[in-house]
C-alpha cells in the first residue's frame, strides 16, 4: 500500500502537522477554562474573564483553520490515492484472461473497484488524521490530567484498564464479521449486475418476482451480517460511559475531598479534570473505531491485491519458446493446428477439443461446421490465443501463438466473435474501435503530401466506409438519420441481431488483418446479404486466410476446404462436393437443411 502512498507523501505529512495545531488547541481549552473559573470567576476577577475570554476565542479561530486544513490535505492524499488504485484494479482487469474474469465474476471485480477501494481510501483517511488524532489526545490528555493533580491521573488509570478489556472483546467479535460482509455485498453486486444486463430476459419469462426473491435472500443475508455486527457495536458506548461515569464521580471525590485544604484542588482544576478524563477515555472509543475501518479496509486490501497480484497470463510470451519471432518472408496468415486438445481450466477433465489437427495456407477459406456445442468457438478461440491449449501447438506464420507478444499476434487477426459487442458511442467510432491510431496515420500522411493515398488503392477516400461497404452494412447505417454519427446505446440495443453482426464484421475487417475470423457472424444475415458479404470478401480479401464458422451448408458450400466437427473431433475434411461423397455426418447436416431449401444452388 505504502507503494501507492509514496507518491503523496508530503500531503501525508502536511495533514498530521496541522492536526496537531488543531489538537493542542483542543488540549489547551479546558486549561484555560480552569484559569477562569479560579481566577476569574472565584475571584470576582472580570479582567482575567475577559482576557483569557478572548485568548481562548483567538485559539478556537485557530485550532478551527489548523482542523480545516488537515482535513483538507488527508483528503487529497486519500482520493488521489484511491484515485490511482482503482486505475490500477482496472488496467489489470482489462489484462485479465477470460478465464481469470470467469473466476472472480464480474460482481466481484465491480464491489472490488468499487466499494474496498473506498473502504481503503477511508483507512488512509483515518491514519493521517484521526489516529494522528487519537494517539497525541491520549498522551497530551493524560499529561494535561496529571497537570491537574497526579492524584486525577490515579482514577484515570484505574479506569482505563476496564475500557480497554470492554474494546478488545467488543472489536474480537467484530472484525470477523467485516470478511464475511464484503463477500455478501459481492453476491448482491453480482445478482443486480445479471438482473440489469438481463432485464430482458427476465421480463420475457415473468420471473421479475422470483429474481426479486434471489436478490432479496442475498440482501437479507447482508442485513443480516450487518445487523449483527452492529449489534455488538451498540454495546460499546454505553459500557465506556458507565466506566466514565464512575471516574467522574472518583474524580470529584477526590476533588471535593481536597478542596477544602489550603493549597488543595481548586474547583477549575476539579472542572477541567472531568473533561480531560472524557477526552482519553473516549479516546479508546475512538481506537475502536479506528480498528474496525482498519479491519475492514485490510479486508478490502486483501480483495484488491488479489486482482492486482494476479499474474497477467496472457501477455507472457513463452520465453522457453524461444523469443519473439522474426516476421518471416512470403509467410502471412498461415495457421496449423497440430494435434491440438483443449479443455476449459475449470474444467480440465471435459476435453472440448480432441487432437484436432489442420493447416491453412495464405488466402484460403477454411469452413467449420458442426453441431451446437461440438467446440467451433473453442476451436477459433485458440486462434488469438484467448485461451492456451492444453495439449499440442497453434502455428500462425509458423510460429507458436504462445511466442508473439499479444498485440503483434493480434494485429494479425480480425475476429468476429459469436456474441457482438457493441460500444455506446457512434457507429464510425464502433467501427474504428481498435484501428484509429492506424487511421489516423494515414489520414496525416494524406494532409502532408497531398495525396490521397486511399482513394488511390481503394477507391473510397474513407476506410470506415469501405469496410462497411464490404461488411454490407453501408446500406442500413445510410438510412439512419445520423448515418455513421448515429450513436449506438448500451450493448447495442438500438440495433438489430444483423445489424450489430455487420458492425462487427466491419469493426474486423477494417483492421487489414492477414487472418480474418467469422464466428457464426452470417447466422443474422439473410441468405442474399450473406452471399453479397462472401463476395466482397473475395474480391477485397483475396490473399487473407478466412476462417468461417458456421451452422448452414449455404455459408460454407464454397469454402477451399470444410472441417466437419463433431464432439470436438475432426470427423470429415474436404470441400463440398468431396464430403457430399464421403461423410455421412456432412450429408446429414445438407439434407436436413435441404428440406428447408437453404442449400441454395
Ligand atoms: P463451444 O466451442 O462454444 O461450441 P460451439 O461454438 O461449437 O457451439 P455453438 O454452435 O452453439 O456456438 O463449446 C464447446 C463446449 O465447451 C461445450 O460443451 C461447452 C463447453 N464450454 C465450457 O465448458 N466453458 C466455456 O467457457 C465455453 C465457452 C464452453
Ligand atoms: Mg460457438
Amino acid at each position: 500500500m505504502l507503494k501507492y502512498l509514496k507518491k503523496y507523501w508530503f500531503y501525508c505529512l502536511l495533514a498530521p502537522l496541522f492536526m496537531m495545531g488543531e489538537l493542542s488547541m483542543d488540549l489547551l481549552q479546558p486549561d484555560m477554562m480552569a484559569t477562569i473559573v479560579d481566577d476569574g470567576v472565584l475571584a470576582s476577577n472580570m479582567e482575567v474573564i475577559l482576557t483569557e475570554g478572548v485568548r481562548m476565542v483567538l485559539l478556537v479561530v485557530f485550532g478551527g483553520t489548523c482542523g480545516v486544513l488537515c482535513g483538507v490535505f488527508a483528503n487529497i492524499a486519500a482520493q488521489e490515492f484511491g484515485n490511482d488504485i482503482r486505475k490500477a484494479l482496472f488496467s489489470r482487469i482489462m489484462d485479465f484472461s477470460f478465464e481469470q474474469t470467469d473466476r472472480f465474476t464480474t460482481g466481484s471485480l465491480v464491489t472490488r473497484i468499487t466499494n474496498d477501494v473506498t473502504q481503503v481510501e477511508q483507512m488512509v483517511m483515518m491514519s493521517v488524521r484521526s489516529l494522528v488524532r487519537c494517539v497525541l489526545m491520549f498522551v497530551g490528555g493524560i499529561y494535561m490530567l496529571y497537570r491537574q493533580s497526579p492524584q486525577f491521573a490515579l482514577v484515570a488509570a484505574c479506569g482505563l484498564p476496564f475500557v480497554t478489556v470492554i474494546v478488545v472483546v467488543t472489536l474480537k467479535k467484530v472484525s470477523p464479521l467485516y470478511t464475511v460482509i464484503q463477500q455478501k455485498l459481492d453476491r448482491v453486486n453480482s445478482c443486480m449486475q445479471e438482473n440489469i444486463a438481463g432485464a430482458r430476459v427476465v421480463k420475457a419469462y415473468v420471473k421479475e418476482d422470483y429474481e426479486l426473491e434471489h436478490f432479496s435472500g442475498a440482501n437479507d443475508s447482508l442485513c443480516d451480517t450487518n445487523l449483527q455486527a452492529q449489534t455488538i457495536l451498540a454495546f460499546l458506548n454505553p459500557s465506556v460511559n458507565i466506566i466514565l461515569n464512575l471516574c467522574v464521580v472518583g474524580v470529584l471525590y477526590v476533588g471535593g475531598y481536597t478542596v477544602r485544604q489550603d493549597g488543595g484542588i481548586t474547583p477549575g482544576q476539579t472542572m477541567a479534570a472531568i473533561t480531560y478524563l472524557s477526552l482519553i477515555l473516549m479516546r479508546i472509543v475512538f481506537f475502536a473505531n479506528i480498528f474496525q475501518t482498519f479491519t475492514r479496509a485490510s479486508a478490502s486490501w486483501r480483495r484488491i491485491r488479489e486482482v492486482l497480484d494476479t499474474p497477467v497470463v496472457q501477455t507472457q510470451v513463452d520465453e522457453s519458446s524461444g523469443g519473439v519471432p522474426a516476421q518471416a518472408d512470403g509467410q502471412t496468415g498461415e495457421i496449423e493446428f497440430r494435434d491440438v486438445s483443449f479443455a476449459f481450466p475449470d474444467a480440465p477433465e471435459n476435453l472440448v477439443l480432441d487432437h484436432i489437427s489442420f493447416r491453412a495456407k495464405q488466402g484460403e477459406t477454411i469452413a467449420i461446421i458442426g453441431s451446437t456445442g461440438s467446440g467451433k468457438t473453442s476451436l477459433v478461440q485458440l486462434i488469438p490465443r484467448f485461451y492456451d491449449t492444453t495439449d499440442g501447438e497453434v502455428l500462425v506464420d509458423g510460429q507458436n501463438v504462445r511466442m508473439y507478444p499479444m498485440q503483434m499476434l493480434r494485429d494479425k487477426i480480425g475476429i468476429v466473435q459469436q456474441k457482438t459487442e457493441l460500444f455506446s458511442r457512434s457507429i464510425r467510432e464502433n467501427i474504428l474501435w481498435g484501428s484509429e491510431e492506424k487511421y489516423e496515420e494515414i489520414a496525416a500522411c494524406a494532409a502532408a503530401d497531398g495525396t490521397d493515398n486511399f482513394s488511390a488503392v481503394y477507391g473510397v477516400p474513407d476506410p470506415v466506409s469501405r469496410a462497411a461497404g464490404i461488411a454490407q452494412a453501408e446500406e442500413f447505417i445510410l438510412r439512419t438519420p445520423d448515418g455513421y454519427e448515429t450513436q449506438v446505446t448500451e450493448g447495442g440495443h438500438s440495433l438489430s441481431g444483423g445489424q450489430k453482426q455487420r458492425i462487427s464484421i466491419a469493426r474486423a475487417v477494417i483492421k487489414n488483418p492477414e487472418i480474418l475470423i467469422f464466428d457464426d457472424s452470417g447466422s443474422a444475415l439473410d441468405l442474399k446479404t450473406e452471399a453479397a458479404l462472401y463476395e466482397a470478401l473475395n474480391r477485397e480479401f483475396a490473399d487473407t486466410t478466412r476462417i468461417i464458422v458456421a451452422q448452414r451448408i449455404f455459408s460454407v458450400k464454397d469454402a477451399d476446404r470444410i472441417l466437419v466437427l463433431d464432439n470436438g473431433r475432426i470427423c470429415a475434411s474436404g470441400t463440398h462436393e468431396e464430403l457430399l461423397q464421403s461423410s455421412d455426418v456432412y450429408r446429414e447436416i445438407c439434407k436436413s437443411q435441404l428440406k428447408k431449401g437453404e442449400i441454395g444452388a
